[in-house]
């Protein structure tokens, strides 16, 4: 076993107890805990106790390892590792009772800084689904055991894109004007409200495309790693690495010609 497999096995192994947690507390309702950004960004009590379990399990299994989490924020480690943890991506729809959300647990090495870390490992499990999607870098993307390959869209239309919007009202006229300007390259468009089941599904082909503005590092740190051993583009626009300005995620041809409309 390699480093990146062994990191992808206890990611996995905590990812499916953290989900089963997470969808237990689904089926006993659901607890607003608070709203962070705006009004529209919430935090259940299960984002909570799903992130202090996975927490818990990472410092008992990986002690040195550090750890960046949605909901309990940053701790640096003493190893090359730094596990990147969104404990349920797709809040909303988890308070709205819809089955797209994700535990989202990926592993990077080098700085814990999302401009300069490498993803070696990833899993994003949506217990809603029974759906597990993972990645070890150079080992390839595997939802459950099938091997998974990105859809190679490269016409001129006719792609399947899903894309997100914000918490804050205030940046819904932009994003909806991007949409505008990438709406000719689509045959029509989806809105999961989980970035890290977008990735992922971009990755299965079930998506030729996904681009958001807004995204935060846990929300694709396993989903972008996914694509790219699935096959695909995964950045911002220019080469640029994804941030809050803008994530791309598909095949290169079309992610090519994304980044060009969303540049007009
Ligand atoms: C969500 C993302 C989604 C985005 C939402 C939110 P959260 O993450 O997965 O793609 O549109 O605004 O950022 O907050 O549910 O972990």
């Amino acid at each position: 076993m390699s480093l990146e497999t062994d990191l992808l096995a206890l990611a996995v192994d905590i990812a499916c107890e953290a989900g089963q947690l997470a969808h237990r507390r689904r089926s006993e309702g659901v607890a607003i805990a608070a709203t962070k950004s705006a009004l529209a960004d919430i935090v259940t009590e299960a984002d909570r106790e799903v992130e202090e379990l996975i927490r818990a399990r990472l410092a008992a299994e990986r002690p040195d390892d550090g750890f960046l989490g949605e909901e309990s924020g940053a701790e640096r480690g003493t190893s090359d590792i730094t596990w990147v943890v969104d404990p349920i991506d797709g809040t909303v729809n988890y308070a709205y009772g819809i089955p797209v959300y994700a535990v989202s647990i990926a592993a990077v090495t080098g700085e814990p800084d999302p401009e300069s870390w490498d993803a070696v490992a990833g899993a994003v499990f949506a217990p809603g689904l029974g759906e597990m999607f993972t990645a070890a870098r150079g080992e390839g993307a595997l939802l459950g055991r099938e091997r998974l390959r990105v859809h190679d869209h490269d016409g001129p239309t006719g792609a399947l894109v899903a894309t997100g919007f914000g918490y804050d009202p205030a940046t819904h006229e932009g994003d909806l004007a991007r949409l505008a300007r990438v709406m000719p390259l689509a045959r029509d468009v989806r809105r999961l409200g989980a970035a890290s089941v977008d990735l992922s599904y971009v990755a299965a082909g079930r998506l030729d495309a996904y681009f958001e503005r807004g995204l935060n590092p846990w929300d694709h740190a396993a989903g972008g790693l996914i694509v790219q051993e699935a096959g695909g583009r995964f950045g911002g626009p220019g080469g640029r690495r994804p941030s809050t300005t803008m994530t791309i995620a598909a095949a290169p041809a079309l992610f090519q010609q994304i980044e060009r409309a969303l540049a007009r």
